[in-house]
């Protein structure tokens, strides 16, 4: 008999595929009664595929034994909990790091020379009445990145290609990197005209781009946020985005998705994309092979191949 698993969202259909081919999936997500589907499966599920899951749920599901979140951010699972229950976790990590890198770039351009708008500005034909307005320009700049981890490092070489000067803040200094470390995330805003946030959500990082750290920035510097929402005082980035104490942003992530702060739509010093960092093709497809990979190694007893807990 195929194991029985616990799905508790979408996954891509790939990835769902080769759960199916595997093992028996359960789909909480589906499920019109999902206590009812608890209740019913509970005593058979060892193992979850997805995120979203709290201590409360866990102790529904008193065999379970792992959680193979599909996405290198893995803030949406009680960690915490899991570790107390002897739980697995696994998460998606380095599969994505080009694939975030490429677009933190891509949007930051977008940002500099309002790509969005140019092309709306070509598409409703104002181009043969006037020429289209200078912008500003990323080499020459300095970008401080918060978070100079796996993909915060493949951001910093991808800057440096735009010829871009790279200082990065983090809880450690990291010997073996190049680049200017500051203890002091505000110390590194006064700094940097371009600020990448790519570290994890979670309770250490909660607002830690704070009204203060944004301030720093100042009215010619720019946000660029790929990492969580949380990380962010929302409130005051839309604030001082709309009042001119903030240059601009480009957001790929916000506090509440899939609900972005409707002031943010008629600004024109912001850029907005859809959590969309890791959203391609080849790069969701081997998250999902490496959800897979994690489950498959626990039921044969292996070493799993990314685990977190
Ligand atoms: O703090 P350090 O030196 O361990 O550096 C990590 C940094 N970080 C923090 N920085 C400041 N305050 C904190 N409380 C804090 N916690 C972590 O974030 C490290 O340089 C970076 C995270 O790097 P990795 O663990 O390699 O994560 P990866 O794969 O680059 O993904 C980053 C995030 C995910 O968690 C998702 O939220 C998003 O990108 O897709």
């Amino acid at each position: 008999m195929p194991e029985e698993i616990l799905q508790t969202h979408k996954l891509l259909d790939r990835c769902e595929r080769e759960l199916a081919a595997r093992y028996t999936v359960h789909k909480l997500h589906e499920a019109a009664d999902k206590e009812a589907l608890i209740a019913e499966i509970a005593p058979r599920i060892r193992a979850i595929a997805g995120g979203n899951v709290d201590g409360a749920l866990m102790d529904k599901l008193p065999k379970l034994e792992i959680i193979a979140n599909f996405g290198v951010g893995y803030d949406s699972i009680d960690t915490t909990a899991a570790r107390a229950r002897n739980i697995r976790v696994t998460n998606t990590p380095n599969v994505l790091n080009d694939a975030m890198a490429e677009i933190t770039i891509g949007l930051m351009i977008a940002l500099a020379r309002r790509l969005p708008q140019a092309d709306q500005f070509v598409r409703q034909g104002k181009w043969a009445r006037v020429g289209y307005r200078l912008q500003s320009e990323l080499n020459g700049k300095t970008v401080g990145i918060l978070g100079l981890g796996r993909i915060g490092k493949e951001i910093a070489l991808r800057a440096q290609a735009m010829k871009m000067r790279v200082i990065y803040h983090g809880r450690h200094r990291q010997p073996d990197e190049p680049y200017l470390y500051y203890q002091n995330l505000l110390d590194m805003a006064r700094d940097a005209d371009w600020l990448v946030l790519i570290a994890p959500g979670g309770k250490s990082t909660e607002r830690i781009v704070s009204r203060e750290v944004l301030t720093a920035l100042g009215p010619e510097g720019y946000l660029v946020n790929m990492g969580r929402g949380s990380l962010v005082d929302e409130p005051a980035l839309v604030e001082m985005l709309t009042n001119g104490q903030l240059g601009g942003a480009a957001l790929d992530v916000f506090d509440k998705e899939p609900n972005v702060p409707e002031a943010l739509f008629s600004l024109d010093n912001v850029v907005l994309s859809p959590h969309q960092g890791s959203a391609t093709h080849q790069t969701r497809n081997k998250m999902g092979d490496l959800v897979v990979a994690n489950l498959v190694a626990h039921f044969a007893g292996e070493p799993l191949p990314s685990a977190v807990v």
